[in-house]
This record gives C-alpha cells, structure tokens and sequence, in this order.
C-alpha cells in the first residue's frame, strides 16, 4: 500500500466485494450472501461494476460489447474508472452511510488485475487513478474466488471482449488478484472456486460473521 493511498475503510455499514475470473461464481454467491443476511434481518445492497449506475450501463455496453472493437487500454482503464466513480458516488457511498451491507459484484482489484496485469498498463499509474475514483474506498472483506482459466471460461457460451481474450491474459489476471490478497490478508479471504457452491457459502459467512458483529471494525 503507497503513502498517498493507505486505504480507507467505512465506519458505518459493511463493505464486501467479490472478485475472481470469468465464471468463478461470484454473481452466485453474491446473491446467496445477500439472500442469507437479509434471511437474518439485515439491509443488503447488492451491487456490481461494471454497469450498477446508468452512466455504468452506459459504461459497460461499450467496454464489453465485442461490436466496440479495438480500445485503447488507456481508454479502457478510464471507462472502468468512470463506472467507479460514478458507483461509488451514488450506490455504494449513500448505503454505507444509511449503515447498510454493501456486497459488490467486483471493484477496483478487478482494473488492477484485468486493466494492469492483462494489459500491461504501469501497475503504479492505474492504481493511482483507480484510488483516485474511489477515495481509495476499501472493502472490509474482499472474497476472493481462485479459479483455474481454463476452468472458468468452460462455464460459459458467449465470449464478450475480455472473455474473449488469450488464456496467458487470464492467468496473468489470476496472478494477480492472488497476490494483492496475499500483501493484505487481514482484508481478503481465497477460496477454491471449485469446491461445492454451499461449501463456498459457509465459509464466506464464517468469515464475515465477526465483521457483521462489528468486532474487527
Ligand atoms: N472488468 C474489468 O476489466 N475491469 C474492472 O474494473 C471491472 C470489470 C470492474 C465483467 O463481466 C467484465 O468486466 C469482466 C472483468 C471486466 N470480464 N470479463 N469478461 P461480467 O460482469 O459480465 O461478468 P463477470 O464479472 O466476469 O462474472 P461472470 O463471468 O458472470 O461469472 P461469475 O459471476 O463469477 O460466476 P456465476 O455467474 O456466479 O457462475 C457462472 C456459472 O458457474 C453458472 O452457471 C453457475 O451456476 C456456475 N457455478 C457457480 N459456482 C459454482 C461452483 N462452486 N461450482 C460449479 N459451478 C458453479
């Protein structure tokens, strides 16, 4: 973590994300999540990037519509980084304040891992623009779903333009969402994405359990 970005965490509310490749069941077990913590009575907003905004639809029709064709990486880096402003701004920022369990179906690791290690951008620089969107705004808890490529992208029949890329492209991406969990442990928890959809539930809940409770807030 840089001195000009230390990370910032909400006070209120709890901030929860996903992240993970292609097919890893991250919408899955967002929603079990949210299923399961409303069950138990509390508020739950249930989120995504790109898209949750109508600027982010706006956003995310042009970065994963195959019809777009060639980006900038550059580009690209910016359209993400808009949806996230955007996102935060009007959807994750006003439910956290309104004390609420924010779950988001991925965020800022996914430009780090998708924008910066698949397209090769300086690490250092898109980092600094995807804080720089967010106010460095931190989960308290990203999940992290690990699943082999090769595995992930056989959950699906269309392509869109990132799933569409070269499996090197994927595993460079795998790399890295592994290792910014392992630089923070204490705000990432890995699981094997091939293990049983109800299994993973447990697990996400054990671990957000003393989260919820507020103790390590
Ligand atoms: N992107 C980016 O480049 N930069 C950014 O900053 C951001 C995003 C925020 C968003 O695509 C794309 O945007 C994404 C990264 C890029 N790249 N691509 N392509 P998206 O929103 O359309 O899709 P996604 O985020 O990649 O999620 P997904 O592909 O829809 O998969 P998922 O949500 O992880 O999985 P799922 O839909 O829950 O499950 C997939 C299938 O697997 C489904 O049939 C399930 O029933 C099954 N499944 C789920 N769990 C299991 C287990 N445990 N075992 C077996 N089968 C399972």
């Amino acid at each position: 973590m840089s001195e000009r970005f230390p990370g910032v965490y909400a006070s209120r509310g709890l901030f929860v994300c996903f992240e993970g490749g292609e097919g890893a069941g991250k919408s899955t077990q967002s929603r079990l999540l949210r299923d399961r913590l409303e069950a138990a009575g509390r508020v739950v907003l249930l989120t995504r990037e790109p898209g949750a905004t109508p600027v982010g639809a706006e956003v995310r029709r042009i970065v994963l519509d195959p019809a777009t064709g060639e980006l900038a990486d550059r580009t690209e880096a910016l359209l993400y980084a808009a949806d996230k402003a955007e996102h935060l701004h009007a959807v994750v920022g006003p439910a956290l304040e309104r004390d609420e369990v924010v779950v988001t179906d991925r965020y800022v690791d996914s430009t780090l891992a998708y924008q910066g290690a698949g397209r090769s951008l300086d690490g250092a620089e898109l980092e600094w623009v995807a804080r720089w969107a967010t106010g460095d705004l931190r989960p308290h808890l990203t999940v992290l779903l690990d699943l082999e490529p090769s595995q992930g992208l056989t959950r699906f029949e269309g392509r869109d333009r990132i799933e569409g890329e070269s499996i090197e492209f994927h595993l460079r991406v795998r790399a890295e969402f592994l290792r910014l969990a392992a630089v923070d442990p204490d705000h990432y928890l890995v699981l094997d994405a091939r293990a049983p959809v109800a299994e993973i539930t447990e697990a996400v809940h054990a671990r957000l359990a003393p989260l919820l409770e507020g103790a390590l807030r």
